[in-house]
């Protein structure tokens, strides 16, 4: 029978959806592994990165399961987001229906490639049963002090028409739209106090070791803690503090710097004589974004400044670089030793004074290109002149510490995380606006806050905002007329704690209970995009730790191994004229590819990641329809290890289903030949190496899974298992025992990649149970051992033979062998041997003269 994938796929995702094999036990004696995949964004289809991802996921649950582990494989949808928004506004359609339209159809896609998901605990997180316990975080924080209401000037997108938290600027642009210029409001808005616990994010990274080192340096750069001083300069008779990590620069001061937005900037400047230039200044800077790289510009605020060092009065100037939301909001400015105020200074003439010389030169002020930033010894500072810099940085903090100048400081970088959006597809913050009691939170009972499903949506504004229903209320507190916050959760509030829902995912009486969360907690391994490096793993954390401090998981980390896989890309091609084209666009002829609009000569060659703008994309169901969920899933874990790029070609996936049909072929050859009996309780010699084979495979199929899930190698171990026992012909009653031993263990090591080839071969045997039920191979040390190697025989470091010799051959005896092998006689004649050189397993090489 040929092998025909289309049936076989088809009948064993029924019996998946019959027999719901991938039940996970939660009260198992055994040990258990959590396996996690990011969950999907239901955007309406599933693209080759899900397909990849969730394929590398697989391999994992299901080894782990052939491993006797009780395994936790979940699958969900994060479901709330912008895009549903936009479909209702563009095409006017129910941001639920399209949401959960889209669901349905890629759980179909899902299920049709064969995910071991336990489908029955599937979590949505725009369902109220979800959602509903997002709530009542918020409100748990809010009696803990960890959400607070404020103040401040916000990243607003004008397309998204909401705030972005920092971590979604990217280049000044919003992360959504890279043509969008993120603006600046300043809007009254809900925050996650996530500084609390910015010292331990950045402590657990000592543990975190089986993270990639380049997250790790993500976070630890996104969390950005400095150590240095705050130091109180003097506006009149007030304190003037600043943030500084180089306090030993302080006697180089020559101007101050603050931020536009200074919560006190209307002070500073009221003593300025055009105090219309400076607001003019000031809106400018309001368009501006930090994140982006732009002109330095500031402006003389009429004010001046006193260092308690020198006494010295300097300008105090507004500036663009200075951010409101760092240290103190103001910087002391030392244009000899840092290269941003040395370029400010430079382009506002203002002074430079050099405090710290290398130790090879003295620097001169009026010579200098550029600041000097490195070590040196102190001049031109008082009493601390000729200290090495790094010892007068804690002289100085001592000196001022002593006066009540200042003291040792540590400032990080994150900031706490804004989650109010002014849109409707979220989660509802629970809170009523009282006129008499202001925000009250709602209480516990009342949860949960429906979203309301009678809403309009019109561009630019907040549905929510505009519905009189969902707003009109009375205050819990004082029952007076009230309103409802019109706003809902940053959606990576959602994302921040579905893991742990996962352990518990039915629970109607709490998120989920200790004992789930303590019996599968932590993720052992995790595996997603690096693009959340920042965001959602730092997010996932901290709320790991808030939920820690609820007394709700005894875990700190939420995930003990992280895996970033890589993107998916392919070639593209473009015509000089169309730009990029799709495969339907091009004509081939003689093997060259042509434009078919205008028929000049086609470019391929630049391979990039999948999108849909270059037109490169690969449909699942197109291409699963095709060559069958086994061969797209064994193609994306066979062309690249997990964590990098994947190239798609046609060619590698064609590859991979000859060696499924040819799999197919010798399964069915050593089926039938199972039924015949034979005598004899010997192996034969071709029976010999088919057993050797088979347990070097196992050995190293096992050791790629476990050491660094390099699926790749392993798959390729599987390949060659095959071309080694392909032309195995049993001849002895202990050969096929050998053979049925040989034929189950392939099955049960390949599952994991391919599943439905394998359970329907494993069905065909004969074999008893089903093949989900088996346990992992084991595979024995002794016949893993090479019996013999190949050595190769060189003269003059030519290679001229080579020859099979037992394993444990001297020295001694492969340079005689290599004297007796006739063609390297040959080469020998007339020749005298002047070096022996051997290398015990590998080669001898003779070196000859004459
Ligand atoms: C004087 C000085 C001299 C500085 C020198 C640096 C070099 P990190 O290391 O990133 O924490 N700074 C302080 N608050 C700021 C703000 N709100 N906006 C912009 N810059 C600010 O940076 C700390 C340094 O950045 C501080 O040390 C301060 O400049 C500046 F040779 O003080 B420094
Ligand atoms: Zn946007
Ligand atoms: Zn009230």
């Amino acid at each position: 029978m040929e092998y025909n994938f289309t049936d076989i796929e088809a009948k064993w995702i029924n019996y998946y959806k019959q027999q719901k094999p991938f039940q996970t036990e939660l009260d198992s004696n055994r040990n258990k592994f959590y396996c996690l995949e990011m969950f999907p964004y239901p955007s309406g289809k599933i693209h080759m990165g899900h397909v990849r991802n969730y394929s590398i996921g697989d391999v994992l649950a299901r080894y782990k399961r052939f491993q006797g582990f009780n395994v936790l494989h979940p699958i969900g949808w994060d479901a709330f987001g912008l895009p549903a928004e936009n479909a209702a506004i563009e095409n006017n359609v129910d941001p639920g229906k399209w949401t959960f339209s889209n669901i349905d159809n890629m759980r179909s896609q899902l299920t049709r490639l064969g995910f071991s998901y336990n489908w029955d605990d599937e979590i949505c997180t725009a369902l109220p049963a979800y959602y509903k316990w997002g709530q009542w975080f918020f409100l748990k924080m809010y009696e803990k002090g960890l959400v607070y209401k404020s103040k401040a000037t916000v990243n607003w997108c004008d397309k998204c028409a909401t705030v972005l938290a920092n971590e979604q600027v990217e280049n000044g642009c919003c992360w959504r739209h890279s043509d969008t210029e993120v603006t600046q409001r300043t809007l009254d808005q809900w925050y996650f106090r996530i500084t609390a616990y910015a010292e331990e994010l950045l402590q657990g990274h000592s543990r975190l070791k089986g993270w990639p080192e380049k997250v790790l340096s993500m976070q630890q750069n996104w969390i950005g803690k400095s150590y240095g001083a705050l130091v109180n300069f003097k506006y009149k008779e007030e304190n003037f503090p600043v943030f500084t990590t180089r306090p030993d620069t302080i006697y180089g001061v020559t101007f101050m710097a603050i931020a536009f937005d200074h919560p006190d900037i209307e002070k500073y400047i009221s003593a300025a004589a055009d105090k219309k230039r400076i607001n003019a200044f000031i809106a400018q800077c309001r368009k501006i974004n930090q994140n982006e790289d732009y002109k330095k510009e500031g402006i003389f605020s009429g004010s001046y400044i006193k260092n308690p060092f020198t006494d010295e009065e300097v300008p105090l100037y507004i500036a663009n670089f200075v951010l409101a939301g760092y240290g103190t909001g103001a910087v002391m400015a030392v244009p000899a030793h840092d290269q941003r105020d040395f370029e400010f200074a430079r382009a506002y003439d203002l002074p430079v004074k050099v405090v710290i010389n290398p130790p090879d030169k003295q620097l001169q002020a009026a010579a200098m290109t550029e600041a000097y930033t490195g070590d040196g010894y102190l001049v031109n500072s008082g009493k601390f002149d000729n200290t090495a810099n790094r010892q007068a940085i804690t002289a100085i903090i001592d000196f001022a510490r002593d006066r009540g100048w200042g003291r040792k400081s540590i400032n990080y970088k994150l900031k706490d995380w804004l989650i109010s959006r002014q849109r409707y597809w979220g989660n509802p913050i629970p809170v009523i606006n009282c006129p008499v009691c202001g925000a009250v939170p709602v209480p516990e009972k009342d949860l949960p806050v429906l979203l309301p499903t009678d809403v309009a949506f019109r561009r630019g504004e907040n549905p929510l905002a505009q519905n009189e229903n969902f707003k009109k209320t009375v205050c819990p507190r004082c029952g007076g007329a009230a309103e409802r916050e019109t706003e809902t959760m940053d959606t990576f509030v959602c994302s921040s704690w579905y893991f742990l829902r996962y352990t518990d995912p039915e629970n109607e009486g709490a998120p989920f209970s200790k004992e789930r969360a303590d019996r599968f907690m932590p993720v052992d391994q995790y595996i997603g995009g690096v693009e959340h490096a920042c965001m959602h793993l730092l997010y996932a954390r901290f709320f790991q730790r808030v939920v820690r401090d609820l007394g709700l998981s005894k875990e700190d980390e939420p995930f003990t191994n992280l895996l970033t896989q890589g993107m998916v890309t392919k070639e593209t091609v473009t015509c000089p004229e169309h730009g990029f084209l799709f495969p339907e666009e091009t004509k081939k002829e003689d093997d060259k590819l042509y434009c078919s609009k205008c028929g000049r000569a086609a470019q391929t060659g630049r391979v990039v990641k999948m999108s849909k703008s270059k037109k490169n994309v690969v449909d699942p169901d197109k291409i699963v329809a095709a060559y069958g969920a086994d061969t797209v899933r064994l193609f994306s874990l066979f062309a690249a290890p997990p964590e990098k790029d994947l190239e798609w070609n046609e060619k590698g996936v064609e590859g991979c289903q000859r060696f499924l049909a040819r799999f197919w072929r010798w399964s069915e050859k050593i089926i039938t030949l199972l039924n015949s009996s034979y005598t004899g309780s010997q192996l034969s010699p071709g029976a010999d190496k088919a057993r050797s084979a088979l347990h070097k495979t196992i050995k190293k199929v096992t050791n790629d899974i476990e050491r660094r899930m390099q699926f790749n190698t392993a798959i390729a171990a599987m390949m060659e298992l095959l071309n080694a026992v392909q032309d195995f012909t049993p001849q002895t009653e202990a050969d096929i025992e050998l053979a049925r031993n040989l034929l189950r263990s392939f099955l049960v090591m390949l599952n994991p990649f391919t599943p439905f080839i394998t359970a329907e071969l494993y069905e065909k045997a004969g074999f008893p149970g089903s093949v989900l039920q088996q346990s992992w191979p084991d595979y024995d040390e002794q016949f893993c051992e090479d019996k013999t190697v190949q050595i190769v025989f060189q003269v003059n470091g030519k290679v001229r033979a080579k020859a099979e010799t037992p394993a444990g051959i001297s020295r001694e005896e492969m340079i005689q062998k290599a004297r007796e092998m006739d063609n390297v006689k040959k080469w020998l004649t007339g020749k005298t041997v002047v070096r022996e050189i051997a290398v015990p397993g590998k080669l001898v090489n003779l070196v000859v003269k004459g």
